[in-house]
C-alpha cells in the first residue's frame, strides 16, 4: 500500500481546489500509445509532418490517414484504473477539475464531468471552409478527409503545433491552476508548452504538486511529491 496514501486522501479531503492534470501517460495502460515512449507515435514519424497546420494544407489525406487510425484503434481501448479513480475523487470530493492534453476522451468516456481539453478532442471535426464543428465517432471514415455539407474540407478538431489554444479552455485552465492548493501531474513529459506551464503556474501560487509517472520528469525537482509507477496502478492505492 501506498505510505502516502492517508496523507494523499486528507489533501484531497481538505482542498478547497484539487486539478488533476494529465497528459498521454494516463492512457498507456488503456493501450493507447504515448507520443515519445518507445512504442509511442511519434517514433516514426516528424511532428512536422504529422501535428501541423501546414502538414495538414499539404496533404490533407495523409494527415487524415494517422488520424483515422488513432480513431480506430482508440475504439477497442477503454478507460483503464486512472481514469475511473479521478472519477472517483471528482464524486467523492467535489471540486476536483480535470484539465488534460489528451485528444482520446477516455476520461469523458470514464465519466469525468469537469474536465478542460487543451489539445482539443479527436472525435470533433471542423469545417476549414465554414468553421462548422461536429461530432463524428465513425471509424474508420468512409471517406479521406471528409467532407462538411457546405463542400469544405473537414480537419481534425485538435490543437496542432503552432496552433494556439481554444482561448476560454485555456484561460479558465489557469483560473483553476491558479486557486489550487493541489495538483496531481500523471503522466505526462511536461515538453508542450503553453500547457506544460501551469503546474509552474500553480506552484507560484503555493499549490502541493504531485506527480505521478513511470519515470522523473524535467519538472519533477519542483514538485513535492514524486510517485513513481503506472497511474492505475498508483492511483488505485490513494
Ligand atoms: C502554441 C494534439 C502559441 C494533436 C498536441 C515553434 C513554433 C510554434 C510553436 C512552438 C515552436 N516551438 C515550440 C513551440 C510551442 C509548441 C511546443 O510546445 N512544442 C514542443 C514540442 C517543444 N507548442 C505549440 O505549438 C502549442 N501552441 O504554442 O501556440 C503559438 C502559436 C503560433 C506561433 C507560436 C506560438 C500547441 C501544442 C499542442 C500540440 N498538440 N496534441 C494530437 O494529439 O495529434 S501535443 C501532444 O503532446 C499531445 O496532446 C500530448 O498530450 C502532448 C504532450 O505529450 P504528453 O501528453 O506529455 O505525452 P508524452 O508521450 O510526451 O509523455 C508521456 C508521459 O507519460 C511520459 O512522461 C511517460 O514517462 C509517462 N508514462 C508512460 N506510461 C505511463 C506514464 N505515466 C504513468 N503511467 C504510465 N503507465
Ligand atoms: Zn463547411
Amino acid at each position: 500500500m501506498l505510505e502516502q496514501a492517508a496523507f494523499l486522501r486528507d489533501r484531497l479531503q481538505k482542498s478547497r481546489c484539487t486539478v488533476v492534470f494529465t497528459g498521454a501517460g494516463v492512457s498507456a495502460e488503456s493501450g493507447v500509445p504515448t507520443f515519445r515512449g518507445q512504442d509511442g507515435y511519434w517514433k516514426n514519424f516528424r511532428v512536422e509532418e504529422l501535428a501541423t497546420p501546414q502538414a495538414f494544407s499539404k496533404d490533407p489525406k495523409f494527415v487524415w490517414d494517422w488520424y483515422d487510425a488513432r480513431r480506430l484503434a482508440l475504439h477497442t481501448k477503454e478507460p483503464n484504473l486512472a481514469h475511473k479513480k479521478i472519477v472517483e475523487w471528482e464524486k467523492q470530493f467535489g471540486n476536483v477539475h480535470v484539465i488534460t492534453q489528451n485528444v482520446d476522451g477516455l476520461h469523458q468516456r470514464a465519466g469525468t464531468e469537469k474536465i478542460h481539453c487543451l489539445h482539443g478532442d479527436i472525435w470533433e471535426i471542423r469545417c476549414t471552409r465554414c468553421g462548422i464543428s461536429e461530432r463524428n465517432v465513425e471509424a474508420p471514415l468512409s471517406h479521406l478527409p471528409p467532407v462538411c455539407a457546405c463542400g469544405g474540407i473537414q480537419r481534425p478538431g485538435v490543437v496542432w503545433f503552432g496552433e494556439m489554444l481554444p482561448q476560454e479552455t485555456w484561460e479558465e485552465a489557469e483560473r483553476f491552476c491558479s486557486c489550487a492548493d493541489l495538483m496531481f501531474v500523471i503522466g505526462t513529459s511536461a515538453i508542450v508548452y503553453p500547457a506544460a506551464g501551469l503546474p509552474m503556474l500553480a506552484k507560484s501560487r503555493g499549490c502541493y504538486i504531485v506527480e505521478v509517472n513511470i519515470q522523473p520528469t524535467e519538472l519533477t525537482p519542483h514538485f513535492d511529491l514524486f510517485l513513481q509507477g503506472k497511474a492505475g496502478e498508483v492511483l488505485s492505492q490513494i
